[in-house]
């Protein structure tokens, strides 16, 4: 199993959030909070926006390929995602689990009507978008702070966690709960657990491994590995 974070994709030119170019190091965390969406949509949206429009047009890189080949050697059952930016599918990997939602679609926040994000940044100007059918403001259909996670894909998650032999945690600080209990549950049921980021996390003390370094070198390294061994 592995669960990824927002280092997996810097490489693609998304910026993390924690990480020493991460977006926090610019804006407050605050302003990605849920009760701050719905007292200020229009400034979140235009923030969204800056930080979020280039995962629009970015490519998979090394680390998201690599996932996807372990995944089709038969060695990897799930990738579970924190990123919103859906680069693991764009780079093949199938059983994807996303916990924070993604960037596919707005919802409205009255009536629930549901829009591909992509069309909604064709026809939004400046500020909130608001909905065609009700006129409420439409949010992108990611977790914000407080908000609670999509319970189906929380379930698939912990299910997962706890049937893995190797959990591997990738490109993430591992400081976001509840998506920072899955190496704890996955290490706790037996499996051998795994940690690649640049730098330290908060479950470092907790792994049997902890490689150090770049997830887009050091995964597709670990999955040539594997394949020697196999092959
Ligand atoms: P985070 O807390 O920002 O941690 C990212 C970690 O990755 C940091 O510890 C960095 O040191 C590390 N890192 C950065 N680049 C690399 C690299 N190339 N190789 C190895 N390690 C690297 O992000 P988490 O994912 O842990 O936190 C969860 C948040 C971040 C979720 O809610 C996401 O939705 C959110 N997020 C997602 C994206 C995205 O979808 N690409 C981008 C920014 C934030």
């Amino acid at each position: 199993m592995a669960l990824t974070g927002a280092g997996v994709s810097t490489a693609s030119g998304i910026p993390d959030f924690r990480g020493p170019q991460g977006i926090w190091k610019k804006i407050d965390p605050e302003k990605f909070d849920i009760e701050y969406f719905y007292r200020n949509p229009d400034e979140v949206w235009d923030l969204f926006i800056e930080f979020f429009l280039p995962a629009f047009d970015v490519k998979p890189n090394p680390a998201h390929y690599a996932l996807a080949e372990l995944e089709k050697i038969g060695k990897l059952c799930a990738v579970i995602t924190q990123n919103v930016d859906m680069l693991h599918q764009a780079a093949g990997s199938r059983n994807v689990i996303e916990l924070h939602g993604a960037l596919r679609d707005a919802v409205c926040v009255k009536c629930g009507a549901r829009y591909p994000l992509r069309e909604v940044l064709k026809w939004r100007s400046s500020g909130a978008p608001r909905c065609p059918k009700c006129g409420g403001v439409l949010k992108p259909d990611v977790v914000f702070f407080g908000e609670p996670l999509p319970q189906s894909a929380l379930r698939e998650a912990l299910m997962l966690a706890e049937m893995s032999d190797v959990f591997i945690a990738a490109g993430t600080s591992l400081a976001v709960y509840p998506a920072n209990q899955l190496p704890v549950v996955a290490k706790k049921r037996g499996a051998k657990l795994v940690v690649v980021n640049a730098d330290e996390t908060y479950y470092d003390f907790f792994a049997d491994y902890v490689l150090r370094g770049k997830v887009e070198e050091i995964l597709p390294k670990l999955v040539e590995k594997v394949k020697d061994i196999l092959f």
